[in-house]
Order: structure tokens, then sequence, then C-alpha cells
């Protein structure tokens, strides 16, 4: 039994960016300028993009953060995001989410320059993906496919099962499994609320991607004997030892599957600081204009 450490494997990947960077530095070339925009005071999102550059720092990018008040508008919020399109210097930038009510997530992706979009979320980059044509992709996938290449987990042949369709998982993850790639060739089952029975589903299942959002959600009942597991899940669950009040699990019961997998990923230290790796990846491949 493997636990795949994400923490490690995204140091290791981002210790590999900041000698490429070096070079381009060297050589005189661009440096790679990632800009977040956050809107309002969201615990988990601050977290979530101060994560983000101090990754930027560690690989030698440029990072600008852009704070908004939660009572911005819909327009201005529009504004910055022209303003990022036009700004040379910045190669790719995010719209940190979930944003406000009142704005509307769709309009805002979709005023995102393509080839600026390094979180890969602008149906440009979402229908090249589905093509195989080269594209920005989603983070946290992404990252997803960097684990599974770097710990030698075969996927041709194999049955997956994503479980949660969402645009930013799920949907991406199942697309990017099933295409014919190195990291790919999977048969893919995408299961959801609807599903009529999970556990005959995840029950025949090579591999399974847990991004339900909801923390123990997968028991050992669920999981064929060698299985690998990929837990996307990040839950808070009250927790009066810490000093937080709470601890943050995944949607897998980590100890109670433990003992039947083959490869399980921890929370924390597991997808989620591959996510933002990826996004440097990203960041890199659009300072290069690889993409587009
Ligand atoms: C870790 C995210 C849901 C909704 C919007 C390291 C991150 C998280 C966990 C992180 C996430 C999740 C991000 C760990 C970025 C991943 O050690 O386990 C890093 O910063 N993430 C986001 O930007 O938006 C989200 C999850």
């Amino acid at each position: 039994m493997t636990i795949i450490d994400g923490k490690q494997l995204a140091k290791d990947i981002k210790a590999e960016l900041a000698i490429k960077v070096s070079s381009i530095k060297a050589a005189g070339g661009k440096i790679p300028h990632l800009a977040a925009v956050l809107i309002g005071d969201n615990a988990a999102s601050e977290s979530y993009v101060r994560n983000k550059v101090r990754s930027c720092e560690q690989v030698g990018f440029n990072s600008t953060l852009i704070r908004q008040d939660e009572s911005i508008s819909e327009d201005a919020l529009l504004e910055i995001v022209d303003d990022l399109n036009r700004d040379d210097d910045i190669d790719g930038f995010i719209v940190q989410l979930p944003l406000p009510k009142h704005i509307n997530e769709q309009k805002i992706t979709l005023a995102i320059e393509p080839k600026k979009d390094v979180d890969g979320f602008h149906p440009m980059n979402f229908g090249r993906m589905a093509q195989g044509l080269p594209s920005y992709l989603p983070a946290t996938p992404y990252g997803i496919l960097q684990m599974l290449e770097r710990y030698n987990i075969e996927t041709s042949g194999k049955h997956c099962v994503v479980i949660g369709r969402s645009n930013i998982v799920g949907t991406p993850m199942s697309i990017l499994l099933s295409r014919k790639a190195k990291i790919g060739n999977c048969t893919v089952t995408l299961a959801h609320s609807r599903t009529k029975d999970l556990k005959a589903e995840t029950l025949r299942a090579d591999i399974i991607i847990a991004a339900i959002g909801r923390a123990n959600f997968v028991t050992a009942d669920m999981v064929k004997e060698g299985a690998v597991i990929i837990d996307v899940g990040i839950n808070r669950v009250e927790d009066a030892t810490k000093k937080r009040g709470y601890r943050l699990v995944g949607d897998v019961d980590f100890e109670g599957v433990l003992s039947k997998v083959s490869h399980i990923t921890p929370v924390p230290g597991g997808v989620g600081p591959m996510t933002v790796c990826s996004l440097m990846m990203n960041t890199l491949k659009a300072s290069k204009g690889e993409i587009f």
C-alpha cells in the first residue's frame, strides 16, 4: 500500500520549474507572471490564493494579487478582467472562485482571454481539451494526471469510476482519463447523485476519483481490493483538539479503506498541493506561448 505524497511531488515539480525559470532569466527571457483576483474575504479562498502566491515565489514567477471588496459590481470585475487581458506583462490570471452571488461566474469566465486562462475554465479551453487539442488543463485534473504518471500507475485498459460531475473536476477528469494518451485509455464511468447503485459501480473500479464534497462518503465496503484511490475532497469536520476547532478530511474514509488499496492520496497533502502546482505549470506554458 502506497500513500501518494502530493505535497512532496508538488515540491519536486516546483523545483524543476524553478530550474527552468532560472535558465529563462539567465537568457534574458520573459519572467512568467501570474495574476490572481480575489473578491471578498472567504477564509478558504484567502488560503488558496496565498498558496498560489507563495508557489509563484518558490518557482521564481512574478505574481500580482488584486483584492476587491465583496460588494464589487459585475461590471467593475469585468473591467479588471479586461485590464488583465490587455496587460502585456501578465501571462496568465485566475479569478478565484467562488464569486459573490450577485456576480455571474460564467460571464466572468467567458470574459477571460483563452490564452491567459491558466485555470482552463473558459469553454475554448474546455472544448480544446475535449478534442485533444493543446489547451490549459484544469488544475485539479491536471494535477491528478501528474500523480498517476509520476507514481507509475497504469491507466490503460483500467476501469475508472469518477464520482462527481462538476465542471472543474469530475467532468474534465472523466474526459481526460478516457482520452487516447499516455495517462488515459481508461474505461470511465462518471457517477453522480442520480447514479442508481453507486456501490456496484465502485466495486468494479480499478481507479476511483472521489470528487463529491462530502466527508467519508467512500467507505471500505465500496472499494475493490487493490484499487487506486484519488481523494479530491476538502471537508471541514469539527475537532475540539485542534486550535482552529476543525480538521480537514477528504471524501474517502481514509483509515477504513487503507488496508484494501494499492495507492491512496491523503487529505491534506494529496491532490490539493498538486492543483496549485498545475497552475504553475500552466503559467509557464502561457509565458512561453505553448498553447496559443
Ligand atoms: C493540501 C479549491 C474547492 C473550491 C475552490 C494544498 C490547496 C488545498 C489543499 C489549494 C482549491 C483546493 C483551490 C492543500 C486551491 C486546492 O495540502 O491538502 C493546497 O490551495 N487548492 C482553489 O484555488 O480553489 C478551490 C477547492
